[in-house]
C-alpha cells in the first residue's frame, strides 16, 4: 500500500517537468521552491498539487472524480485507484474536491515524503522517495 501510494505522487514531477528525475534533485527542489529558501516545504508542495489537479480536471468542474483523480496517479498507483479514492474522499460524493485532494496530499507529504519530520521535502528525501516509486 504504501509503495502504492508513492508510484501514485512521486512520479507527477516529471510529468510537468521531463528533467525532474532522481538524478536532479536539486533542480526538483528548485522548481518547487517558490520563497527561494532553498527548501520545499508543505505550502509549496501544495502550491504544486493545486496546479496538478487543475491539469487532470479534464472536465473543468473544479472537482475530480475517481477517471480524473485517476490522471493524477501514476504506474502501479493506476491499479489501486479505487482504494486510493476511497480514502481521499473524506467528505464523501462522487467527487474529490479541491479540499479533499490537498487533505490527500498533506497527508502524503506528511506521511511518505517528509520522512524526517522537519516539514521540508530535502533533496534526500526527493531522491528515497524516486526510488521507492517503482
Ligand atoms: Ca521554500
Ligand atoms: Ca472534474
Ligand atoms: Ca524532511
Amino acid at each position: 500500500m504504501k509503495r502504492v501510494i508513492l508510484a501514485g505522487l512521486v512520479l507527477m514531477v516529471p510529468v510537468l517537468a521531463p528533467w525532474a528525475t532522481a538524478q536532479q534533485p536539486e533542480k526538483v527542489i528548485a522548481y518547487l521552491d517558490k520563497n527561494a529558501d532553498g527548501k520545499c516545504d508543505l505550502n509549496e508542495y501544495l502550491g504544486f498539487q493545486v496546479a496538478r489537479m487543475a491539469q487532470v480536471d479534464k472536465d473543468g468542474d473544479g472537482e475530480l472524480n475517481q477517471g480524473e483523480f485517476k490522471d493524477s496517479l501514476q504506474g502501479k498507483a493506476k491499479a489501486n485507484v479505487a482504494v486510493l479514492f476511497k480514502g481521499a474522499n473524506s467528505e464523501g460524493g462522487r467527487t474529490l474536491s479541491q479540499k479533499e485532494f490537498l487533505g490527500y496530499q498533506a497527508w502524503v507529504f506528511k506521511t511518505f515524503v517528509d520522512t524526517d519530520k522537519d516539514a521540508f521535502m530535502s533533496q534526500e528525501e526527493w531522491t528515497s522517495i524516486m526510488s521507492k516509486a517503482d
